[in-house]
């Protein structure tokens, strides 16, 4: 029996097969939950019908998560479809690309303003809209980066915005325990996705990425959503507020390794 077994989960962030948010809702499905996908923009919808069909999801709707009218719209649909729900994952990150290359001070007011309201606020406003629809038991789930604590050249406002993302995980999981609804974060390596596609240099920190991690590899979208499926079973019932990293252990390391590899 899967471990999702009589669970509805709401996936947003889906873009294309490479997307972490696609990981997941393959897991899901693999552990037997009834899946509803979100997407943004209508130039996606021809990439994310077939990868919905593939799964048997049929509840698939557009929500830009920038608007309070897409989100209210989302809501409605899910509500009328599923009744209750009992996962949420938010899988969503956007800062301009201008703001992604050269010194942090040079963020401008409208970048750090997009950047915290799509990448962050949106967990927010996503987390009030469902509330009324979140079964006890349930979890609300989110990604973040190790670019929140510790500086990543160019990664400049998402690193701003991940720690505000991380702090309104702990401030959620406060608010929702009373409903007995959980509030994590995983916090993952570098994955080649689109939203990592012709970010300068991504090639060389991945490399040495994969040579300072205890275990010496890369990660894949596989391993955040298996990790997403715990975080999202009853397996994980005690465990709320917590940024899980599933970096093959690269954020524990001080200094790289001299050993020869
Ligand atoms: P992705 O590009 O596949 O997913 C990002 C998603 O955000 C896309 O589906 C995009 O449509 C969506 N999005 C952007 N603006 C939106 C808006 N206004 N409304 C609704 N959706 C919007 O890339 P991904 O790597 O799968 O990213 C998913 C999450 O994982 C992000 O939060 C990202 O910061 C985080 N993350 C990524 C990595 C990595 O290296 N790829 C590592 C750690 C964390
Ligand atoms: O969270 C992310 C990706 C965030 C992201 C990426 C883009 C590229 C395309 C947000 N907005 C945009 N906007 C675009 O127009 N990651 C963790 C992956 C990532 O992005 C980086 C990284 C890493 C790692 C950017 C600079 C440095 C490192």
């Amino acid at each position: 029996m899967g471990l999702l077994e009589g669970k509805t989960a709401l996936i947003f962030g889906v873009a294309n097969k490479n997307s972490i948010a696609w990981g997941v809702a393959q897991a899901f499905h693999r552990e037997g939950a009834t899946i509803g996908i979100s997407y943004a923009g209508k130039i996606l919808e021809r990439r994310v019908n077939p990868l919905a069909e593939s799964i048997g999801c049929d509840f698939v709707e557009e929500c830009d998560v920038s608007s309070d009218e897409d989100i209210a719209d989302v809501v409605a649909k899910a509500e009328k479809r599923f009744g209750k729900i009992d996962i949420l994952v938010h899988s969503i990150g956007f800062a301009n690309r201008d703001e992604l290359r050269g010194p942090y001070y040079n963020t401008s007011r409208e970048g750090f303003r997009l950047a915290m309201d799509i990448s962050v606020f949106s967990l927010v406003a996503l987390s009030r809209a469902f509330q009324p629809l979140m079964n006890p038991g349930g979890a609300i789930l989110s990604m973040t980066y190790h670019g929140s604590v510790k500086v990543t050249p160019n990664y400049n406002v998402m690193g701003v915005a991940k720690a505000a993302l991380e702090a309104s995980t702990r401030y959620l999981a406060y608010d929702f325990g009373k409903e007995k609804v959980r509030v994590n974060a995983i916090s993952a390596g570098p994955i080649r996705t689109l939203a990592a596609a012709g970010i300068g240099g991504f090639k060389a920190m991945y490399k040495a990425f994969e040579e300072m991690a205890p275990l010496n590899e890369n990660i894949t979208i596989e391993d955040v959503a298996n990790a997403a499926v715990f975080l999202s079973s009853n397996l994980s019932a005690r465990t709320t507020g917590e940024i899980f990293y599933v970096d093959a252990g690269y954020n524990i390391m001080g200094v790289p390794s001299v050993e020869t590899v």
